[in-house]
């Protein structure tokens, strides 16, 4: 049962959300709701074809048809030097097609007319003379010497991209080489798309009078929006009002700037009126960013008795048309070296090719920001298959190859300083939980009879909170996260923060956070983000980043108005600030039992009865630069049956441990484990994003690319361990997610597990029936 809001020292406590009343009535506001008098709409031509010249575009029916006020192209752009925008991985993206497009789906031309189904309806009337080119969707044959060169804007004459590399290449090499045992596996990880249930969409406002941009738009990231738009507009920045209103879910899917947004704006700077955009759930799938199609290599070296000593990864990153992955710059593959995983590797070498195909942009995130999904998955994988060739139960293998809880904090050999850990901990919790030597001796018995059932375990390590100034920056900026916070006369709060969530729970959350440290309900305190004419500035909400940073801005920004309120309560109490003493709800003075004033009544002294040299008002802000990331982890359990004449895996059993440090609230991180494994069993079942050799993507709704219901759902058990972060304010770790990097491994290493007695040790997600079941046939087991 969830608690009420009212309760003092609400830290840890399981209080309902405060943002539900207003989603569960309906009452929530979206970029949609926003409904504006005089506003135009705009819809988007794009291209059928995957690459093709651009010969010609005839506008002029289209413009001549009812309602329509204005018709873009990339010509039009360009003349407006809009043409092109910098993406966020140091590339440049098309706007709108200029020449050639380069995949299907790519936004060729725009309409702005007066309803939504004028501007649809006039986008047929555009005539575009296409001449096909030859389609490179295969990344390894993008790279062979005579494939077509897809971007022929750019120097470099050859479809890569760049080249990144981590570790050590020499100590790893002499590690393999003296190394008694070697296991290889290719690994792919599929494309997919975080498909969020509200799709893209913005309302531009350009005033030409006030020369002020104001710009709805669902976003995960408003300031970063906002720097975006006036570099690229050359509007001020204070000119411009990025307003992100409720986010229908974003999962990494609301990081990226668009084209569309870019058009939008255009659109209202040329009319002077305003401009609503809504993609559709094709557009979304089929245009914005996908996440990972990553081609991978593993390769451990190891002792006779499973203890790794050297890892090896060679992967090409899939990035489309146009390298718009958001990564902090000195990343260009994200944090994909986290990649040694749970284990104590004396030498790793990690690198990645990213290349150019003819397909949508993106590689951004799917409940993932930075790549850690790609790495857990390869390591907790390919961990699996050096246990089954050394035949070592994989909880033992893992087991014996654990960062021991004494190491911390450790350096890995790619870099990364983990915080802190106790993977023993969490693993021996979930064997003991799931029943798990119960469960090996039932898989025996059923083996024994034909049966194939498998228990799959996934122990990852998580790297979220970016992130520290040396080392993180998006853009040049920073990856600092903020708070401010204003104590009202009457003891109630407003806190806004540089981050922006899209149904995570911040509201309650950090209002539980600010509440705990000034002595507070969560009631109190309202939170708000998402406004950039009022939030203080933040990198914005992915990557699991909020907790770790806004979070610990929120805490530490709330501390600071405690040392103001201490000034004011000596005050109060007449006594010396070094005999002021906080109890946690409200401040005492030494040896003067009986006398105690509240934050409520400093509040309402900042404002009515200050001491001598005190400034009046109670408020504050705190930007605050994380010194490391922090490094939360996981134990899961995954039981599965096979059913054998369909190829069917019904997931039986699902146990989730998690580590996160310090809870604000279970429930919402419970929560948040729910949505992440649900995804994670989507990745691993039924989503990928495939394209047939003329670049036509075959996944582009959800009749082919599968969102889980309830009725396909497991059903998840969890559980936690509790090791704190020792540099964060107030030990917690960032949680959203953990449940989708850990649990691919978790059901892929099961249905492995359940087929190993065939000899299987590896099948690519995702795991339809019909590829398990051509391995089952393959075998004579469903002829
Ligand atoms: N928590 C607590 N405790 C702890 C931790 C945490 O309580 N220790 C909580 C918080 O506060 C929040 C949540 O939980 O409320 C979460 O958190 P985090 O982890 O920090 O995170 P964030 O930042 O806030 O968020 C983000 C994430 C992500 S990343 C994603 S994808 C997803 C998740 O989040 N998304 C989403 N989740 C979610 N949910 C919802 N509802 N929706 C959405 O959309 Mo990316 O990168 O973007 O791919």
């Amino acid at each position: 049962m969830a608690l009420q809001q009212t309760e003092l020292r609400p830290m840890g406590k399981s209080i309902a959300r405060k943002e539900d009343p207003r989603f569960l009535r309906g009452k929530g506001r979206y970029v949609d709701d926003v409904i504006l008098p005089n506003m135009l709409y705009m819809a988007i031509l794009r291209s059928p074809y995957a690459h093709a010249r651009i010969r010609r575009i005839d506008t002029s029916a289209a413009l001549a048809a009812p309602g329509v006020k204005l018709v873009l192209t990339g010509e039009d752009l360009a003349k407006m030097n809009l043409a092109w925008m910098p993406t966020l991985n140091g590339d440049q993206q098309m706007v709108l097609a200029v020449d050639k497009v380069l995949f299907q789906y790519q936004e060729v031309a725009a309409v702005v007319a007066e309803t939504r189904a004028q501007a649809e309806d006039a986008l047929q009337l555009i005539e575009v003379d296409y001449e096909p080119l030859p389609v490179v969707v295969d990344p390894f044959k993008a790279l062979e010497p005579d494939a077509p060169i897809l971007r022929e804007d750019r120097e470099k004459k050859s479809n890569h991209i760049w080249h990144w590399e981590s570790g050590d290449r020499e100590e790893t090499e002499n590690v393999f080489r003296d190394a008694p045992v070697v296991v290889k596996q290719d690994v792919r990880f599929q494309r997919v798309h975080p498909s969020p249930l509200e799709p893209c969409g913005c309302v531009a406002d350009y005033n030409t009078a006030t020369g002020r941009l104001t710009f709805y738009v669902t976003s995960q990231a408003p300031h970063v929006h906002r720097t975006v738009i006036a570099m690229l507009s050359g509007i001020p920045e204070h000119q411009i009002r990025v307003i992100s209103p409720d986010v229908g879910g974003g999962f990494g899917n609301k990081v990226g700037v668009y084209p569309g947004y870019v058009v939008a704006v255009a659109a209202s700077l040329k009319l002077g009126v305003l401009v609503k955009w809504i993609e559709t759930r094709t557009e979304n799938i089929a245009s914005t960013s996908f996440a990972r199609d990553f081609h991978m290599t593993c390769e451990i070296a190891a002792r006779e008795d499973g203890r790794v000593l050297g890892l090896r990864v060679k992967t090409i990153a899939d990035h489309g048309a146009f390298d718009a992955a958001a990564n902090p710059t000195k990343f260009p593959a994200g944090l994909f070296n986290i990649v040694t995983g749970s284990y104590d590797f004396k030498a790793a070498f990690v690198e990645v090719d990213a290349v150019y195909t003819n397909k949508a942009p993106g590689g951004v995130a799917y409940r993932c920001s930075f790549r850690v999904t790609e790495a857990a998955y390869l390591i907790e994988r390919t961990m699996d298959v050096l246990a089954q060739r050394l035949k070592i139960d994989p909880a033992e293998l893992r087991f014996r190859n654990f960062i021991r809880k004494d190491q911390f904090p450790y350096k890995s050999p790619t870099g990364w300083v983990y915080d802190s850990g106790d993977y023993e901990k969490t693993l021996k919790l979930a064997l003991e939980r799931i029943g798990y030597d119960e469960l090996r001796k039932e898989q025996a018995e059923k083996r024994a009879r034909g049966e194939f059932m498998g228990i799959g375990i996934s122990t990852f390590t998580e790297i979220v909170g970016g992130g520290p100034k040396n080392t993180f920056d998006i853009l040049g900026i920073k990856m600092f996260d903020s708070a401010e916070i204003r104590v009202h006369p009457t003891g109630k709060v407003i806190a806004r923060l540089g981050v922006r969530h899209q149904g995570q729970g911040h509201e309650t959350t950090f209002a539980q956070i600010i509440a705990e440290e000034l002595g507070l309900s969560a009631d109190d305190v309202l939170i708000e983000e998402g406004d950039t004419d009022t939030a203080p500035y933040g990198l914005g909400t992915y990557a699991s980043r909020s907790t770790p940073t806004a979070g610990a801005a929120a805490a530490l920004c709330a501390r600071r108005i405690r040392e103001k309120a201490r000034k004011i309560a000596a005050h109060l109490l007449e006594v010396g600030e070094d005999d002021v003493v906080w109890d946690g709800t409200a401040f005492s003075a030494k040896g003067l039992p009986g006398k105690s004033v509240t934050m409520k009544d400093v509040a309402f002294a900042a404002y009515t009865d200050v001491p001598d040299g005190v400034e009046p008002g109670l408020e504050a802000t705190y930007y605050y630069d994380p010194p490391n990331l922090t490094f939360p982890h996981g134990a899961y359990i995954a039981v599965v049956d096979i059913d054998k004449g369909t190829g069917a895996v019904k997931v039986r059993r699902f146990l989730a441990v998690d580590d996160c440090g310090n809870v604000i609230n279970p429930m919402i991180v419970e929560g948040q484990v729910h949505g992440g494994l649900t995804e994670g069993f989507a990745i691993a079942f039924m989503q990928d994003i495939p394209y047939d050799s003329n670049g036509n993507c075959l996944a582009p709704n959800w009749m082919d690319y599968l969102v889980p219901t309830a009725l396909d759902t497991p059903h998840w058990e969890t559980d936690r361990t509790v090791t704190p972060s020792p540099h964060h304010p107030i030990g917690a770790k960032g949680v959203g997610e953990s449940p989708n990097v850990g649990s691919p491994a978790a059901f892929v290493n099961a249905v492995v597990d359940a087929l190993s007695p065939l000899g299987v040790e590896h099948i690519d997600m995702p795991l339809y029936p019909w590829k398990i079941w051509k391995i089952l046939r393959e075998h004579g087991i469903n002829e």
